[in-house]
């Protein structure tokens, strides 16, 4: 079995439901369990025009799946819940990045892992350093150096955990 550390961000729609529910969808996914889950964080959106604050979390999942079957998988539960490929960096329901897999580092042409921008996002990295305040990264840097060089401008915690529902 695989730790795995998935970011989850949404800024469309009901953005807490659909966060819960892709929780209970990865915790559903074959060969694969929801170990825990970050404190939610409400973040300015990076990306084009005026969009809505995101909320981010990132959650760690034993799985048993490779890591090109997790991001098929990852890839039909945004489907399900109405994630559309359109606009570059706009606004989406739900997005389910994998951040990590064990100690791999992945480069192919449909994943690179660990995630290439994991280091300058605030939204991704306070989170995963909540969840996981000692790890180390597989080219290996601690987590919280890059932590450490990383503004918080723009995050709020929320102080608070979305459960898996539905
Ligand atoms: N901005 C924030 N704040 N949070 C995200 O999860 C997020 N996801 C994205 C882009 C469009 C880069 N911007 C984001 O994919």
């Amino acid at each position: 079995m695989i730790d795995a550390y998935i970011a989850l961000g949404s800024n469309l729609g009901d953005s807490r439901s659909l966060l819960s529910s892709a929780l209970a969808a990865m915790d559903q996914l074959p060969a694969t369990r929801l170990v825990d889950r970050s404190p939610t964080y409400r973040s300015r959106a990076v990306g084009p025009g005026t969009q809505r604050d995101y909320l981010n979390l990132v959650a760690r999942l034993e799985t048993g799946l490779t890591a090109s079957e997790l991001l098929a998988q990852l890839q039909s539960i945004e489907a399900n819940h109405g994630r559309e490929r359109s606009e570059h960096w706009g606004p989406r329901t739900l997005d389910l990045d994998i951040l990590l897999y064990g100690n791999a580092t992945i480069s192919t042409d449909e994943l690179t892992v660990p995630h290439p921008r994991m280091a300058e996002r605030n939204f991704v990295l306070y989170p995963l350093s909540d969840l996981a305040a000692d790890l180390v990264l597989p080219c290996g840097t601690p987590l919280q150096r890059w932590r450490g060089t990383c503004s918080n401008a723009g995050l709020e915690a929320l102080g608070d955990s979305i459960e898996p529902g539905r």
